[in-house]
């Protein structure tokens, strides 16, 4: 059922046509600039259209494919679909969908992996190229023109001002109470040019309620009314609410010693299990009213939201399952005063991460004894999602969190290793490690010491003895002692898994 009453703006009313048709503007080779987010606000029609068009071109054997750029991630019926019918040359800056990464994976799909934040000013400075269609999802079109965003903001604003042409999906399902809850930016400037980002609290408004796009941009306008993707729950397996005890306790002993206020500072939390826990483990606690200045808003927040504990969120988008967004829609008009979505290269400013003093709480991969963070990629060479905001978090945070549980496939893999196999925050930039073990704090703390308390603290017991052997071993040679490693050895829990099938001392 599709709604044309969105779309009030006569100017644009000649341009409603259906998505196979808008997908005609679309043509081989060109970079797309689309909405989308963690699963929330991307387009839901065209994209599927393009995949038709697509099929056709393979079966009369011409290739056709585009560039796809993004906020994040999206969904199987975008990023799966056009990755299964080889339809995209180049994806950035952030994906999750298991059809694309197997295609980046064997080679057949270049992929960019950026600092969220870092996006838009690259498109700016036009180190992608030319940026040809914009395919935007909108909650609706006002009568003078003023686009309503979505439910996730990401760069859609950069793909507007920067496309030639620009598709507007206007879906339906989206509630009409977004309407006023976003803020957009439109004062931002590349370097020599660049003003203060005047955001002194989460709540603080800095812009304006509505994206907006010169009618003569605007080449289709596709009503829909599809639901946005709900990301499924893992089963819990007890893990993430060790994992959160940990934080929680490590919270608390931080306002105890005075280097916390008792309201906490922003937090910013990753999406997933073991964020909603920790964000479960604060709720009702001693720390109220909290507030969140984050990239995108999961189940946990909403409850905490409901709860009181928390008093205002700002991010880019919302990331929710099925029964977060049925209790989004249902309860958005006490939601939207205390919530802002913006652009994702302010949501991820590092001016103002660091001027706020988030609290940045991010899984990862793998961490090893000095405290270097892979949070991108398996076994060294194949990525799994990407770096998304937690580098953009990390390295501006007040205090940079990284929790994983310490053993991965069933206790075969150490998520605790003697060298990382790939770096995306180097040991300057994590101050704690967290898993269903213990916590890590390596603030304060030279090389060596850093290595004990992961070992003793956050390593897997089965793990913990090899460990401790790899770094007596390498203190006791002769290498530097400043960080000792054995180059012979420091990759060689990885090869033993990747040829025995197992980290497992044999
Ligand atoms: O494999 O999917 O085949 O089962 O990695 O691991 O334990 O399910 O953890 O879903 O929380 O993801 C770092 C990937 C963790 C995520 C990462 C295997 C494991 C499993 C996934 P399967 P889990 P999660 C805000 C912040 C970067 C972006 C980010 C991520 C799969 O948190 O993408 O932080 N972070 N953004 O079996 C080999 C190890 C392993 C391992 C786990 N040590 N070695 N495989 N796995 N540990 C959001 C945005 O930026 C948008």
């Amino acid at each position: 059922m599709t709604d044309r009453s969105r779309v009030r703006c006569k100017a644009v009313a000649d341009k409603v046509m259906p998505a196979e048709e808008a997908a005609a503007f679309i043509a081989p080779g060109d970079n797309v600039g689309m909405s989308g987010f963690t699963g929330a606000g991307y387009p839901k029609a065209v994209p599927a259209a393009l995949v038709r068009r697509i099929t056709h071109a393979t079966e009369r054997g011409d290739r056709f494919a585009v560039s796809v750029w993004t906020g994040a991630s999206t969904a199987p019926e975008l990023d799966g679909a056009l990755a299964a019918v080889d339809g995209i040359d180049l994806r950035m800056p952030y994906q999750s969908d298991p059809v694309s990464r197997a295609k980046i994976n064997a080679g057949l799909l270049d992929y960019l992996d950026l600092h969220l934040s870092h996006v838009a000013q690259m498109v700016w400075e036009g180190f992608f190229g030319h940026l040809d269609v914009a395919l935007v999802e909108v909650a609706g079109i006002t009568a003078d023109g003023a686009l309503i965003p979505s439910s996730s903001v990401g760069n859609n604003k950069t793909w507007i001002d920067m496309a030639d042409r620009v598709i507007l999906e206007v879906n339906s399902w989206q509630p009409i109470e977004l309407e006023g809850m976003h803020d957009i930016y439109y004062g931002t400037e590349l370097p020599p040019h660049r003003k203060p980002i005047q955001i002194l609290e989460p709540s603080d408004r800095i812009g304006v309620p509505y994206l907006h796009c010169p009618p003569e941009k605007i080449v289709a306008v596709v009503p829909t009314h599809s639901p946005d993707r709900n990301t499924p729950f893992k089963q819990d397996d007890g893990d993430s609410q060790l994992i959160a005890g940990h934080v929680v306790d490590f919270l608390t002993h931080e306002v105890r010693r005075g280097r916390l206020p008792p309201t906490l500072l922003p937090l910013q939390s990753g999406v997933g299990n073991i964020a909603n826990a920790v964000l479960a483990g604060l709720d009702g606690g001693p720390f109220r009213p909290l507030t969140a200045y984050t990239e995108v808003i999961q189940d946990g927040m909403l409850q905490l939201l409901r709860s009181g504990t928390l008093s205002f969120v700002s991010a880019t988008a919302f990331s929710l399952s099925e029964d977060g967004i049925a209790d989004l829609r249902a309860n958005i008009a006490d939601y939207r005063d205390q919530i802002i979505l913006r652009p994702q290269e302010i949501s991820n400013h590092p001016e103002v991460i660091r001027r706020l003093g988030c609290l940045a709480m991010n899984g990862m991969i793998e961490a090893d004894i000095y405290g270097n963070v892979n949070s991108t990629h398996i076994m060294g060479s194949s990525i799994q999602n990407g770096i998304g905001g937690s580098g953009d978090f990390a390295r501006n945070a007040y205090v940079a969190m990284f929790l994983t549980p310490s053993i991965a496939d069933n206790g075969a893999i150490s998520c605790i290793v003697p060298m990382v196999t790939h770096v995306d925050h180097t040991e300057h930039d994590v101050h704690v490690i967290v898993t269903e073990q213990g916590l890590a704090d390596l603030r304060g703390l030279a090389p060596r010491r850093r290595a004990q308390q992961i070992i003793d603290h956050c390593a897997h017991p089965d793990y913990r003895p090899a460990l401790q052997d790899y770094l007596d071993r390498a203190t006791a040679s002769g290498s530097g002692k400043h960080t000792p490693h054995l180059l012979d050895e420091a990759l060689s829990w990885h090869v033993r898994y990747l040829q025995a099938g197992t980290m497992r001392p044999v």
